[in-house]
């Protein structure tokens, strides 16, 4: 099995953890002195740079919130003068400004060196053929890796999303051989790829794809597996912390590597905010061990996860996470319970016949409408199959999620395309 930077990827614990805490004390020293914003979010918290004596005592220090990235807006939590930054990225946040974040040369380098180290932990080398279909531009996603792609000497093709045409000539054309794209945008391309009586497993070279920045379930990534004849690796991150490339999958696809040298993790109960136990689920909360620019401590993500303990068969000992199983913010409340829109996509996804996309409309707190689109030819047949199908998808719905859905089956390109991140969920609920 192949490494970016063996020695690293396979630090023993006891020295991994060692690492950790010598560049946790660095940051927390740093943030202290040049960012007024910590300093006083420390002091009010009673804490000193020199209480951080272990790992544990992370849990001492106050946690950084969304809304801490706009005090100061845009540069509060900068640690370096501006003509050191080279780089900004955002986020479009749900609350007018975006969250902006800076790179310094460094960390450019370093989040490229980090995205070198995923692509080559799935296989990938020298002779790939790399196209990029998310977003240029003030999104990470694309940017990011594609620096990192280019560290390892793969060739890129940023083609960006969207064009869907297009992106099919660029692989026959280039004979690409591995895809970043959202799983709700490969969704879609792998159905166009089929409906214009493409093999892709002959008419095309594609291996691999790297599928993230949205939530996605195990049956998506199956369907999309079985529909292009290639293997999908999931590929976590967020804008906060340099973007793509902060839980990668190895070749095991058993959960997602934190790279625990640049990330120090933590999963927390998202009310109390008290750790869980290691391999329950909660909010995963992280902080930068190794960034120059911006450093943020213990950021609550919202993303919900657990930690795998266990050791990796792969050999790395940076621990692992599992799929991150929705947002807090994405979650939604019908009939006083709690649902979150991947397990409704994750009923879909397992159902024959169910095509690519879908959409879950909130009218009221009493009732979720979803909306999916089904195979064409299904609306050629016997009406009998076509309620058979409706019945199956409420009843599963209402199995997994306790509450009963009204169902709506649409034929295919009634729903809106999505080249990025789908909005899945429509809630026209006013209060
Ligand atoms: O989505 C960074 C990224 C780009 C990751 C390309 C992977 C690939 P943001 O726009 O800041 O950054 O959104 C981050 O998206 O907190 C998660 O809620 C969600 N997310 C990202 N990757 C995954 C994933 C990029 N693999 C937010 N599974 C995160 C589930 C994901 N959710």
């Amino acid at each position: 099995m192949e490494f970016w930077n063996k020695e690293l990827e396979t630090l023993k614990s006891q020295k991994l953890r060692q690492l950790q805490l010598e560049r946790l004390k660095k940051t927390i020293l740093r943030v202290y002195q040049k960012v007024p914003h910590y300093r006083v979010k420390f002091q009010e918290a009673k804490v000193k740079p020199t209480d951080i004596k272990h790992l544990e005592d992370i849990h001492k220090l106050p946690f950084t919130t969304k809304e801490d990235l706009y005090v100061d807006y845009p540069f509060g939590l900068v640690a370096l003068p501006v003509e050191k930054l080279i780089r900004l990225h955002t986020s479009s946040g749900t609350t007018g400004k975006p969250k902006a974040i800076f790179f310094s040369k460094k960390d450019i380098n370093n989040s490229a060196d980090i995205i070198a180290r995923c692509l080559v932990m799935t296989g990938a080398k020298r002779g790939d053929i790399l196209q990029n279909s998310m977003t240029y531009g003030l999104f990470t996603g694309a940017f990011v890796m594609h620096y990192g792609a280019e560290k390892v000497g793969i060739l890129v093709i940023p083609a960006g999303p969207g064009n869907t045409e297009r992106q099919i000539t660029l692989m026959r054309d280039f004979g690409t051989t591995m895809l970043h794209i959202t799983p709700s945008y490969a969704l879609y391309v792998a159905s166009v790829i089929l409906d214009k009586g493409i093999d892709p497993r002959k008419d095309l070279k594609l291996k691999r794809a790297y599928l993230g920045a949205e939530p996605y379930s195990e049956e998506t990534r199956k369907k999309i597996e079985e529909m292009l004849g290639i293997d999908i690796y999931n590929c976590y991150g967020l804008t906060e912390m340099n973007g793509p490339g902060v839980g990668f999958e190895c070749k095991y696809k058993a959960g997602l590597h934190i790279w625990e040298d640049n990330f120090l993790m933590e999963v927390i109960n998202p009310e109390s905010g008290e750790p869980v136990k290691d391999g329950e689920i909660g909010e995963l909360v992280l902080t930068t061990l190794n960034r120059e620019a911006m450093p943020l401590i213990r950021y609550r993500t919202r993303d919900l996860t657990r930690i795998i303990p266990e050791p990796c068969k792969c050999g790395r000992t940076h621990r692992r996470i599992s799929r991150i199983l929705g947002r807090s913010d994405d979650m939604f409340i019908v009939k006083g319970v709690n649902i979150f829109p991947q397990q409704i996509e994750q009923v879909l996804m397992s159902i024959k016949g169910v095509a690519q996309n879908y959409q879950i409309i909130l009218e009221s707190y009493d009732e979720m409408t979803v909306k999916v689109e089904i195979d064409k030819e299904l609306f050629d047949g016997k009406i009998e199959r076509l309620i058979k199908m409706k019945e199956e998808i409420i009843d599963k719905i209402r199995s997994a999620t306790m509450v009963k859905p009204k169902v709506e089956l649409l034929e295919p390109g009634t729903l809106p395309i999505s080249e990025g991140k789908a909005k899945r969920v429509i809630d026209n609920r006013t209060i």
